[in-house]
């Protein structure tokens, strides 16, 4: 049916295609597209909106398939709408600083664009290789450096997206200033592909950072992390502040056969990274945690290799522990209240769960930790994923009573969706089903995602 309107190189339906692009990386979830249409200009994807409208067809848009809560999961026939072959960089203006992306540009692709301009693009993650521009907009990514230059939000100048009716909106176009009214940009930007699919993005690029320092230090007391946290952010400007545990480390060493950053292994490390200029108040603040016995040891980086290798003990987790089958949650609570709250978890776990080994790593700069089980060897992934589910409204409990979110950066998609009620008021989800009703009457877009279909 859609070769009526795309041509046929564009479409595929073989089982090995729609099993790859009919998931993302998240697990546990039925993939069964049927289709897989690569669209290669904005009006190919209102065309394809308009004959979804007509044919009663479910779209699902598709971008790097790094998403972590089945956002781009097609589990009922959906046709996937894939950006692959939408991956130009369109303009570029050095005195806006804005460059103009399709949905389908990879972010390390624009990361390296934005470096040949002698400028930056700030948001950076462990994806960045094969995640796209698009869905980085639609789940609103976060990553390493938020706690220094925000979140992809912040950088979303303008971008053009096809909605429900098969409206091409151009929302901002790239102005600094625009007091005309609501600002459609920021209700697309996290709307997961259920009010419009994103099709360019102008991106606000930032100055070149001076040459960055990374350190290492080893925390023995959780709690502790955020006194070296406030004792490093009221003396350094942090570009990152993240944190992981002795257990994260040992299995991104064994996968990736890296040394220990430290002499001793500790229960906890945090990873500072800041310009290499601050380096005495580093060291002045890395002293005063000393002597607080807030901190056992650190390392600093000498070079950038040597960044980069202690920026991999980080980076390396998620895949390093993706042989677990994590049952995977991604909290956020306010940052003063982050100590309490990962003792809550700690002690929760522990009591409900003591076969389940809790591995801690995460922003805890922004209040985001990932909370990662991993599965006991004499658990089935089905039977661990029962178990998982059954937990998680109990660990929700525990964010709402702090007034947290249930997802800090993975988005809601199909994992979440059934839980928006710890994080979000029903007043707020009635509105939200209400833009929805707006901007996609016919219920096409990503149905059943962040919000349950139908409604
Ligand atoms: C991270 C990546 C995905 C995961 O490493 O910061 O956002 O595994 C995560 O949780
Ligand atoms: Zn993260």
């Amino acid at each position: 049916m859609l070769a009526d309107i795309i041509d046929r190189r564009q479409i595929k339906t073989d089982a090995e295609s729609l099993a790859i692009w009919g998931k993302d990386w998240t697990n546990g979830f039925n993939v069964a597209p049927s289709a897989v249409v690569f669209p290669e200009t904005n009006q190919q994807v209102v065309d394809i909106v308009h004959y979804a409208i007509k044919a009663g067809l479910r779209l699902v848009p598709s971008g790097g398939r790094t998403g972590l809560s089945g956002g781009a999961v097609a589990e009922r026939g959906e046709v996937v709408v894939s950006f692959d072959r939408m991956n130009q960089i369109l303009d570029f203006n050095a005195e806006d600083r804005l460059v103009t992306c399709q949905a389908g540009v990879i972010t390390q692709v624009l990361q390296e664009f934005a470096a040949a301009q002698q400028l930056f693009y700030p948001v950076d993650f462990a994806s960045a290789g094969s995640s796209q521009m698009g869905g980085n907009v639609a789940t609103n990514a976060g990553g390493i450096k938020v706690i220094r230059y925000g979140l992809t939000r912040d950088w979303v100048a303008g971008l053009r997206a096809v909605t429900g009716t098969g409206a091409l909106l151009d929302c901002n176009n790239g102005l600094v200033k625009n007091a005309t009214g609501y600002d459609l940009r920021h209700l697309l930007i996290g709307s997961e592909g259920t009010l419009g699919l994103i099709t360019e993005v102008d991106v606000r690029l930032a100055a070149q950072p001076e040459p960055q320092t990374v350190m290492v230090v080893g925390v023995p007391q959780v709690l502790d992390l955020l006194n070296v946290l406030n004792c490093f952010n009221s003396q350094v400007t942090l570009s990152a502040f993240e944190f992981f545990s002795d257990l994260a480390l040992q299995k991104v060493r064994a996968h990736r056969d890296l040394p220990a950053p430290l002499a001793d292994a500790v229960a906890y490390y945090a990873l500072l990274e800041f310009d290499a200029s601050a380096m005495d108040a580093a060291s002045t603040a890395f002293e005063q945690c000393l002597n607080q016995g807030w901190v056992v040891d650190g390392v600093v980086s000498q070079s950038q290799a040597q960044a980069d290798a202690l920026w991999q003990l980080r980076e390396g987790i998620s895949e390093s522990i993706a042989p677990y089958t994590p049952y995977k949650n991604d909290l956020s609570v306010c940052i003063h209240d982050v100590p309490d709250f990962l003792a809550d978890v700690d002690r929760f776990v522990a009591e409900s769960y003591p076969d389940f080994e809790v591995c801690w790593y995460g922003h805890i700069g922004d209040g985001n930790l990932h909370l990662n089980i991993l599965r006991p060897e004499h658990l089935s992934v089905e039977e661990f994923m029962a178990k998982g589910h059954a937990m998680s409204p109990k660990i929700f409990e525990l964010v709402r009573a702090r007034g947290g979110s249930i997802s800090a950066e993975h988005g809601v998609g199909l994992l979440k969706r059934d839980f928006l009620n710890y994080s979000r008021s029903e007043q707020e989800i009635a509105l939200m089903q209400g833009l929805k009703q707006l901007f996609d009457p016919h219920q096409i877009l990503n149905p059943g995602k962040l919000l349950a279909a139908g409604v």
